[in-house]
């Protein structure tokens, strides 16, 4: 076993039942005429983190680790979609309308599509959520028992909404959660910091956070 150096303090890293999580990184929640611009949202602080979570994944990618990604999305008759979440707040554009990148976080949908930086390889698990959390109301949970996962690092956006809520599924299930800290980002700055602060609180109440670099070593090593 060996350790990642972390918060609140080292994570006791299992090389064999770790996977990374990259949780939505999507043009919908980075780019202009989106789902987060929609609400909103300055949308440029998501890119920004595009070449730490590029290099986790080529980490991870290298290390011979599972790379396992989602996406926020809903079918395109929005069966899977409840009137709540549609209807919630004053968006410009709801889920489901029309954009510039076609319809609003719709399976298939160009502006739905994982940024092509970040795009999966052949062979790597993409599961498509209706929900903020990863497990609910898809076949993330079987897959990770399926492959004797027990330890998730965890990157993408938003730290407060989907990668927050997902490592709070995560850890309610059993699982040893990381997140890396500058491959994750919120649309409020603020709401990353309390974010990070709350996971790591209590002795890792939700899981333990680290630096990329620090991940990066251990498992080149491991
Ligand atoms: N709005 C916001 O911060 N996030 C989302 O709606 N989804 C994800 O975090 N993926």
């Amino acid at each position: 076993m060996t350790d990642i150096k972390a918060q609140p303090f080292p994570f006791p890293l299992q090389r064999k039942a770790v996977a990374l999580i990259v949780i939505d990184m999507q043009r919908d929640f980075s780019e202009p005429g989106g789902f987060g611009a929609s609400l909103g949202n300055d949308v440029s602080r998501i890119t920004k983190i595009i070449p730490d979570v590029k290099r986790l994944i080529a980490g991870f990618r290298h290390a011979g680790l599972p790379v396992i990604h989602t996406m926020e999305c809903h079918k395109p008759d929005l069966s899977d979609l409840p009137p709540a979440k549609r209807s919630r707040g004053n968006p410009s554009l709801r889920i489901g309308d029309k954009g510039p990148m076609g319809r609003i976080l719709i399976a298939g949908e160009p502006g739905t599509a994982i940024l092509p930086e970040l795009a999966p390889i052949d062979g790597e698990i993409v599961i498509e959520k209706p929900g903020k959390g990863a497990f609910y109301a898809t076949e993330l949970g079987d897959i990770l028992n399926h492959k004797d996962i027990k330890q998730l690092v965890f990157a993408g956006v938003t730290t407060e909404v989907c990668v927050q809520t997902t490592m709070r599924e995560a850890n309610d299930r059993g699982y040893e959660c990381l997140l890396a800290e500058e491959a994750t980002e919120s649309y409020f700055p603020e709401f990353k910091a309390a974010a990070i602060a709350m996971i790591r609180a209590q002795g890792a109440i939700v899981g333990w956070t680290a630096h990329v670099d620090d991940i990066l070593e251990t498992i080149s090593h491991a």
